[in-house]
């Protein structure tokens, strides 16, 4: 098949799976377009079968805004037309759902078409998909959809809650991982040696936005620390890293956490790691987390949205209340503790990730969806 993928090409869970589905269908034989404003950052330097085409906004005193939406539909519609693409694959239903419905209705002005599937990711539903500005077009474009994929049951719950959308059939196709990826056997412990090699190592990896409640994350790992001498690293960076960074210094445990930015490669780093943090306001479904897991690295988070779907608590790690700081706390040192306890979860959390996520099957389901469409 010749399939289009427009995601969002920057750090996020998104554009991070929509990239390695389209790598793995390359792999599968199939021709993949990347249409988006920037390179996708999981996307290798080459790839047989894989293109990515630039979308060019352009400059103009005149707008304030750019219209990318518009930007983007026109080379929808150029890139289906000069490589005869059979479907369009819309990571993230803002804005690009809409611009997928331009760029067909332009085709079908001159007797062509394209085929339209939308995933829908998160806080395209639940956040700005809700917003008063967004919510008529939102639901417009999801309806206009062949077909809709949700990353969780959650995600397809709430999308019907938050649109009524009596026209739209949401399948649930879970995120994957690749598991030769995520394998803490086979990393070099890089890490290690460059924190105080006896020390647990707790880890959180995320874009740093609101939602992920950083704040939380150095309050979480300042009350470990006192119980248990140990390290937190904190991998990728956005609007919130200076806050984390000022209530590092706040409760006195700066020495002890490395902000490293934003990496491209997160595996080495899951692989040296004893637990990993997601404290999330909202997750819908947790993709960082399932990352961790599947290295081999229990995840103690809060009991919200597509989490419990991903993470087993009790079994590969722990899920407590929102905001709850002490649980929370509380969990991870209980995990790090038993150094028996850990192993065996440690165990679990790679076998279930392989068991349930593994992108040989998902990706085996969007090839089926794609044939149904
Ligand atoms: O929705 C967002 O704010 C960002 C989005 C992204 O691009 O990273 O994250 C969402 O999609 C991921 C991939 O499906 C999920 O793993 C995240 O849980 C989800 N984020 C939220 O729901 C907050």
């Amino acid at each position: 098949m010749r399939i289009g993928i427009t995601c969002y090409p920057t750090y996020g869970g998104s554009g991070a799976i929509a990239t390695e589905l389209g790598v793995a269908l390359a792999t599968r034989g199939h021709e993949v377009h990347f249409i988006t404003y920037q390179h996708p950052f999981r996307l290798p330097a080459f790839q047989p079968r894989v293109y990515f085409h630039e979308v060019d906004v352009g400059r103009y005193p005149l707008f304030e805004y750019p219209p990318y939406d518009l930007a983007l539909a026109v080379r929808m519609h150029e890139v289906v037309l000069r490589h005869r693409l059979d479907l369009l694959h819309l990571h993230y239903a803002i804005p690009h759902a809409t611009s997928a419905w331009i760029a067909r209705e332009m085709l079908r002005e001159t007797g062509s078409d394209v085929r339209l599937i939308t995933t829908l990711h998160g806080t395209d539903i639940t956040i700005v998909g809700q917003d008063p500005s967004f919510h008529a077009i939102t639901k417009f474009s999801i309806e206009k959809s062949d077909r809709l994929t949700a990353v969780s049951e959650y995600l397809r719950r709430e999308t019907y809650t938050a649109f009524g959308c009596s026209k739209c059939d949401v399948e649930v196709i879970y995120n994957f991982i690749d598991p030769r990826v995520y394998d803490r056997e086979r990393y070099p412990p890089v890490l290690r040696s460059t924190v105080d090699g006896a020390r647990p190592v707790l880890i959180h990896v995320s874009n740093f936005r609101p939602v992920k409640r950083v704040r939380d994350i150095i309050r979480i790992f300042a009350r470990v620390r006192e119980a248990i001498p140990s390290v937190l690293v904190l991998v990728g960076d956005g609007p919130d890293r200076v806050h984390a960074e000022d209530e590092a210094h706040q409760l006195g445990v700066e020495a002890d956490v490395s902000f490293l930015g934003r990496l491209e490669s997160v595996a080495p780093l899951l692989a040296a790691a004893d637990l990993f943090l997601l404290p999330s306001q909202t997750e819908s479904f947790g993709l960082s987390a399932l990352e961790a897991l599947a290295s081999g690295v229990p995840v103690v988070a809060s009991r919200v949205g597509g989490l419990p779907e991903v993470i087993r608590d009790g079994e590969t790690g722990a899920l407590c209340p929102l905001g709850d700081v002490d649980a929370m706390a509380q969990a991870a040192i209980e995990i790090l503790r038993d150094r028996k306890r850990w192993k065996e979860m440690s165990r679990l959390a790679a076998l279930d990730a392989r068991e349930r996520f593994s992108e040989d099957a998902i990706v085996g389901q969007y090839e089926a969806l794609y044939n149904r469409t």
